[in-house]
């Protein structure tokens, strides 16, 4: 069913709290901790508690998809990235760097942030 914890998720086990991680907002819906391998001094992850793939396939929850991305925002404002700029990623797809199918927002802020991204 669409949203389970799925066994052999990494941040399912992070949500479950199964795997540790610098948690640093938690709510109902969302969890955000730090990434493992910061690419910027602010580098957040921000997940849903619920299990999905991909950003494609969270659209499906239109009411989990404004929760991730207001805790994303909320994120930034904690973190005092929200005056300089930030970034909001989604890699979906393993062609677009995609490593883990638990849907992330990716929180990256706190030095100058190039366009176009690599
Ligand atoms: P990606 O968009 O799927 O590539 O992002 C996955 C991120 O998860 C990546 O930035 C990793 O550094 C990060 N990560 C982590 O924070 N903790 C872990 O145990 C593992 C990956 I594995």
């Amino acid at each position: 069913m669409a949203g389970e914890p799925q066994a052999d998720c990494l941040f399912c086990k992070i949500v479950a709290g199964e795997v540790p991680a610098t948690v640093v907002r938690e709510d109902e819906h969302t969890v955000a901790f730090r990434d493992i391998n910061p690419q910027a001094p602010t580098h957040v992850l921000v997940v849903p508690k619920a299990h999905y793939p991909n950003a494609a396939a969270l659209a499906a929850d239109p009411g989990l998809s404004a929760a991730l991305l207001a805790a994303a925002g909320e994120v930034a404002t904690q973190e005092k990235i929200d005056e300089s700029g930030y970034r909001i990623v989604f890699n979906t797809g393993a062609g677009a760097g995609q490593t883990v199918f638990h849907v992330h927002a990716h929180v990256l802020g706190g030095r100058g942030l190039q366009w176009p991204p690599g």
